[in-house]
């Protein structure tokens, strides 16, 4: 990497949103799993098989830098000039196993977090893992993780065993978000097994666009299936500028506005404001992935000033040359400081004295 792109004291602090770690007893969880099948969701076959039998420089710094939330991430911030990572749990968190697993390991990683927030205060935060899989014990593990452990909201990483968070049984979770006044941050999975297999015999799954497939359709499916005329104060955060939907804002107003009208489908009712203004009113979105000027600027501009957020998506994306082009975006100190500092402080309700 080549740190000196990276203006060494910015006039802001740079908080990085959408940032992974990985503890080692479940990366070692995953790597069974890919040999036993006890996993057979083809995406998380395809994800991790990946991570787990490539030999390249890639797997393997990945493989030690997604472990360390200690002092070696906390260096490696230092050359990045990242102020703060928001850490969260890697996709597909908890979701896979056994609800009665999953919540296991929800409590115990969300202890190893805030345990380690703790030794680094100024410069780490972080979001609780939640077994969605038990809708009622991650509502619980939601309240605790806020309550007790200070950490700043959840992490779902869409399908949940191919099932939808618009789906009510999974709403006492979403009532817990609304209640505790945190964000849902809805994470990229692999296209579930309804709808991964053309993704997989191109290796378009991951991160290269199955993801954003994936997520989109989730996020679009709470809006329409009405989660945000029951929970209008929830708020869901994005990552990879949105997962496309920004580009999509007028023509989902416009047919969904049809659908309706035209009675198609039991399943889209309708709303009581247009997918336009809750995705604006109801979400906020990082750059994960995606420091691109062109693409920041037009999601800066549609969804405005104040929703959307600096990510880096550590350790998946680490491009030095992606911050100097995010301190250089063509926008006003004002809303730089929103988008790298302030917007996130807000949502997150981080400790603004830090650093
Ligand atoms: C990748 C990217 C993997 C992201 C991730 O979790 C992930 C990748 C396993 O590049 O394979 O969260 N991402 O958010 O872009
Ligand atoms: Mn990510």
């Amino acid at each position: 990497m080549n740190p000196q792109t990276i203006t060494s004291v910015p006039p802001y602090r740079r908080i990085a949103t959408e940032e992974a770690w990985l503890p080692p007893e479940m990366a070692q969880m995953y790597l069974r799993a890919i040999q036993d099948k006890s996993i057979p969701d083809p995406g998380f076959q395809s994800l991790w098989g990946f991570f787990a039998g490539s030999q390249s420089e890639r797997a393997s710094t990945l493989f030690r830098r997604i472990q360390d939330i200690g002092d070696g991430r906390v260096r490696e911030m230092d050359a990045l000039g990242t102020d703060v990572q928001i850490l969260s749990l890697t996709c597909p968190g908890v979701q896979p196993f056994d609800p009665a697993t999953g919540t296991a390991l929800a409590k115990s990683t969300n202890d190893q977090l805030a345990e380690t927030i703790r030794r680094h205060p100024t410069r780490l935060d972080g979001l609780a893992a939640v077994a969605p899989q038990d809708p009622q014990a991650a509502a619980k593990e939601l309240e605790r993780a806020v309550t007790k452990l200070g950490l700043r909201g959840l992490i779902i990483n869409s399908h949940i065993n191919g099932e939808y968070l618009d789906d009510q049984k999974f709403w006492d979770i979403l009532a817990a978000a609304e209640a505790l006044n945190v964000p849902l941050y809805l994470h990229p999975n692999t296209p579930s097994p309804q709808m991964v297999e053309p993704f997989l015999s191109r290796g378009l799954d991951a991160a290269i666009y199955g993801f954003a497939c994936e997520t989109g359709l989730h996020a679009l499916r709470m809006i329409v299936g009405g989660v945000f005329d029951r929970f209008p104060k929830l708020q869901v955060v994005l990552g990879h500028l949105g997962e496309a939907l920004p580009y999509w804002l007028y023509r989902i107003d416009f047919m969904h506005a049809g659908i309706v009208r035209s009675d198609r489908c039991a399943g889209a009712r309708p709303l009581q404001r247009k997918p336009s203004e809750v995705l604006r009113q109801n979400f906020h979105y990082t750059t994960s992935g995606m420091c691109w000027e062109p693409a920041v600027m037009y999601v800066h501009k549609l969804m405005g000033a104040d929703r959307l957020m600096y990510a880096m998506d550590y350790p998946y994306q680490v491009v030095p040359e992606e911050v100097a082009a995010m301190d250089a975006l063509p926008l006003s100190a004002e809303h730089k400081k929103m988008f790298f500092q302030t917007n996130a402080e807000r949502v997150f309700g981080l400790r603004t004295d830090a650093g």
